[in-house]
């Protein structure tokens, strides 16, 4: 059997290769990947560990937060604060950014996470994840320290994403900008080892994930395509389709990165005011450059996401991403911008 490489001689080999991954970032990868090791173990403990259920406080979406959300996200904080790669981090369980203490190096990264993706899911043992993006720190002309204005960068500016899913392997997938790569934990080892390289989305699919209890209050070019899917061979697609829906986005985009499918998290009439559930920051734009990275496609349903300027840290946004030609077809069923 081929001798597997592991994440840090992958990361090495590519940083040799195309100069893509400079030591800083190489360092900041491999925190992040050992913070997710430390995660997965907490998650994997479960009741025995007392991590499960609500902490009985509130984070800045006003969602209940589990233990596990805040254990995850101080593992982030104290893994990445003292390493000299990072000059700040955001985080979906926190109002404000995180500056690096003074009493350590300044580096030239930001870090934005979602440290515990699918906390509904926590309790039910149903796969989870944390969910990271890499900006580089602008070169404001204030002078002054990192500030929130300086994380406020299209998805496109990203320089490194990824996600790793607590599921039955805790598997941990990457792009630097050069097509997607997959490591699986090696719990004997305590290594990511990598399983897969170049991942690639089929352009067609017959699989959509959807809430589809939000029908009633969906837009009508959501509707309409919902509605061919389900109208099966039939209809006008001529063929007929399978859902999924795990409500961890982590999940459900993996399986669409490892077979295809058609992920949506629609506008919707409930909160008009909002442009959609998922935030665009650390969710929407990492899971969208993984996705075009591997060939897929990610738009709000009118415009692609990786060049949505953000106008503020916990902005949200809607999600029509993975098999190419779906959500092209979704897309052209909304008004054109
Ligand atoms: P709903 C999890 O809370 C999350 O942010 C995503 O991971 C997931 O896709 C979505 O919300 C699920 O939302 O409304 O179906 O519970």
């Amino acid at each position: 059997m081929a001798q597997k490489i592991s994440l840090t001689r992958y990361l090495v080999e590519q940083q040799r290769a195309d100069g893509l991954i400079p030591g800083q970032l190489r360092l900041l990868l491999e925190v992040v990947a050992r913070a997710c090791k430390s995660i997965s173990q907490a998650v994997n403990k479960g009741a025995l560990g007392g991590v499960l259920g609500s902490a009985e406080s509130e984070n800045v979406q006003g969602e209940i937060q589990k233990k596990l959300d805040i254990i995850a996200n101080e593992v982030l904080i104290e893994a990445n604060e003292w390493g000299g790669h990072l000059a700040a981090m955001a985080s979906e369980e926190m109002d404000s950014i995180h500056l690096v203490p003074n009493r350590y190096p300044q580096g030239e990264y930001l870090l934005l996470f979602d440290p515990l993706d699918g906390s509904s899911n926590i309790d039910v043992n149903v796969s989870i994840g944390t969910i990271f993006s890499v900006l580089r720190k602008p070169e404001n002309g204030h002078g002054q320290g990192v500030q929130e204005s300086d994380f406020l960068q299209a998805g496109s500016k990203q320089v490194a994403a990824g996600y790793c899913i607590y599921g039955p392997q805790t598997t941990l997938v990457l792009t630097v900008g050069n097509g997607v790569a997959m490591f699986t934990l090696d719990r004997e080892q305590g290594s990511f080892m990598l399983t897969q390289e170049d991942i690639k989305i089929p352009a067609d699919t017959k699989e959509f994930a959807i809430n589809m209890s939000n029908m009633r209050h969906w837009d009508a070019p959501v509707k309409r395509y919902i509605d061919e899917c389900l109208a099966g061979k039939e209809g006008p697609r001529g063929k007929d389709f399978n859902m999924r829906w795990i409500a961890s986005m982590v999940a459900d985009v993996h399986r669409i990165l490892m077979r295809g499918g058609v992920f949506m998290y629609p506008w919707d009439k409930r909160e008009p005011e909002k442009a959609g559930k998922l935030r665009l920051m650390y969710e929407a734009n990492p899971m969208s450059w993984l996705v075009e990275q591997a060939g897929g496609a990610a738009t709000n349903g009118r415009q692609r996401i990786l060049d949505i300027a953000p106008t503020k840290l916990h902005e949200r946004v809607a999600v029509v991403l993975g098999s190419k030609n779906e959500v092209e077809r979704v897309t052209g069923y909304h008004d054109p911008l």
